[in-house]
């Protein structure tokens, strides 16, 4: 059986777990649960990904994958899914990679403050990483509303799971304030079996 080496709190662990729901093959799949840092790797991890890095699919018949996008892509294929529909490839991929840069940028957040010693914290670094992720919100609401609300694809899911990732783990910063719409299709978006079951708060 194949096995996903993950965090149920990683968001790029999320959008995996979240297209095995929305593709039906949760049963396909072993869950290892593994807790690692960069400063601290699981030795499982060490061995499957090359970068240290979750998730991980470890498959019996054929090379491990990585990363999250790689393997969502792998899991759509295999259903004869239509999460990266040919019709509109770019546009989907374009906003995946919105949704991982967004996470991507909050993660490092969370490691400055978890992971790195107090006296060598940063803050202009920290701040910078926000104004990422708050950038790449204000081009979501101004560029991608009508795409968003598409049918379900790849980018979708990230744009999904990234929203959930800053609630879970920056809500104090409120993402929301003057993002109407894009509050408006999360908290649509957000109701969907597979993203209630998948949340990490
Ligand atoms: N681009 C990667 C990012 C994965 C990633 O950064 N995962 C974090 C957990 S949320 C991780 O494994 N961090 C440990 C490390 O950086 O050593 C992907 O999409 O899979």
């Amino acid at each position: 059986m194949m096995q996903l080496l993950g965090s149920p709190a990683s968001p790029f662990v999320r959008k995996v777990l979240v297209t095995l729901r929305e593709t039906d093959q949760l049963d396909q799949i072993e869950f290892v649960e593994v807790a690692t840092t960069p400063t601290k790797s699981a030795p499982e991890v060490t061995v499957a990904h090359a970068l240290k890095k979750i998730p991980a699919l470890v498959r019996p018949d054929g090379c491990t994958l990585y990363d999250s996008r790689v393997i969502t892509r792998f899991f759509d294929a295999r259903a004869k899914g239509n999460l990266y529909p040919e019709r509109n490839i770019w546009e989907v991929l374009t906003l995946e990679a919105t949704g991982d840069g967004i996470m991507e940028a909050a993660v490092l957040m969370v490691y400055e403050s978890r992971v790195r010693p107090e006296d060598k914290q940063f803050d202009g670094w920290v701040e910078a990483q926000w104004s990422k992720v708050e950038n790449a919100l204000d081009a979501l609401s101004k560029l991608w509303m009508s795409h968003l609300y598409g049918p379900l694809d790849a980018g979708q899911i990230a744009v999904g799971c990234a929203l959930g990732y800053l609630d879970f783990r920056h809500g104090g910063r409120d993402w929301r304030k003057g993002r109407d719409g894009l509050a408006g299709w999360y908290a649509e978006f957000s109701k969907r079996d597979a993203m209630q079951a998948t949340s990490p708060a």
